[in-house]
């Protein structure tokens, strides 16, 4: 794993871009040997993150001759993934690559697949229980969360005021490792009083209007840490509603072709990005090993990049896609 910033918080390391393929749902069913199947459940449908990840997964099972099939729920929400997971049991694939909705309430239909002889691989999310997966494979999220504080240090350079972790839902393990990050590394900044993190239910409405509140009760809101894509997304709007840009510093987590055009706006002023397309493709790889028999590796971390408005022409290529 490679974190790194620096003053200028350029762009530090080459993602991987992904091949052909299409949008959440696609698949190559019956072109390939029986139980040659791979699917992959993200934790939401039609969602930058994960269509960038299904692009790595497809190009990697297309490339060792899987049937590949994607199957996602339409919100980030353990109700709604369950019946997926069952439906997906039925069809018996060789594997399963999940990012699961809840790091609690997800083992039980995880486990079903396993004891079913499925083998499972977490990508991006995990759960609590690491006896269900042959491996996981994620951002370093908690070193993501405190380079998010030493990038709202940077920006805010020296002044004082409130700053604020706008979070998804609670057992998301990844937006709960960045904002423990956060909240570690903002200690070491005693200029910038950390006001606490809300809920969004990773609902972009939800972050805007928290935003907005925030700055009634805050008027000295200086920086603002939005976990993931949609909070990003929210936290920028409402900073726009407020007449905000640019006076309180936002740092995002993720890379949608929505935060990059507020980034180029100056709504928001760094973006840390994932390597979702290496995490796909690493789950393919995690994913044959484990139905080879072969040493799996337990846990993968993939790498982060910060990225602002200055650099951000010359690194698009490092961005999330819509479609493959
Ligand atoms: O930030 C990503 C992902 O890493 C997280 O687990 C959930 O939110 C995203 O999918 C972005 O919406």
């Amino acid at each position: 794993m490679k974190i790194r910033s620096s003053v200028a918080l350029s762009a530090v390391f080459l993602l991987a871009a992904c091949g052909g393929g299409g949008q959440i749902g696609d698949s190559n069913s019956g072109n390939a040997a029986a139980n040659k199947k791979l699917v992959l459940i993200p934790g939401i449908t039609a969602e930058p993150f994960y269509i960038s990840m299904q692009c790595g997964f497809q190009e990697a099972a297309k490339a060792a001759g899987y049937e590949f099939d994607t199957q996602a729920p339409a919100k980030f929400d353990a109700a709604q993934q369950t019946p997926i997971v069952t439906g997906v049991l039925a069809s018996k694939p060789a594997a399963v690559l999940i990012a699961p909705t809840d790091d609690k309430a997800m083992a039980g239909p995880m486990k079903q697949l396993k004891d079913a002889g499925i083998k499972v691989v977490e990508v991006d999310t995990k759960l609590q229980d690491t006896s269900i997966a042959s491996s996981t494979i994620s951002s370093d999220n908690e070193q993501g969360g405190k380079l998010a504080a030493e990038t709202i240090n940077k920006l805010t350079a020296g002044r004082t005021g409130s700053v604020l972790v706008l979070n998804t839902k609670a057992g998301t393990s990844t937006t709960d490792a960045r904002a423990k990050g956060f909240e570690d590394a903002i200690k070491a900044y005693p200029n910038l009083k950390y006001i606490g993190q809300q809920y969004t239910d990773n609902e972009p409405a939800t972050a805007a209007s928290k935003v907005t509140a925030t700055l009634a009760a805050n008027p000295d809101l200086i920086g603002v840490f939005a976990t993931n894509l949609n909070t990003g997304e929210g936290a920028a709007t409402g900073l726009r509603n407020a007449g905000k840009t640019g006076a309180v510093n936002l740092v995002g987590f993720d890379a949608s072709p929505k935060q990059v055009q507020d980034l180029k706006a100056g709504t928001v002023q760094a973006l840390i990005a994932q390597d979702p397309g290496t995490i796909g493709k690493q789950g393919v790889e995690q994913a044959l090993a484990a139905i080879e028999g072969k040493q799996t590796k337990r846990n993968i971390e993939t790498d982060l990049v910060a990225i602002t408005k200055d650099d951000a022409e010359k690194n698009s290529k490092y961005f999330y896609k819509q479609s493959c």
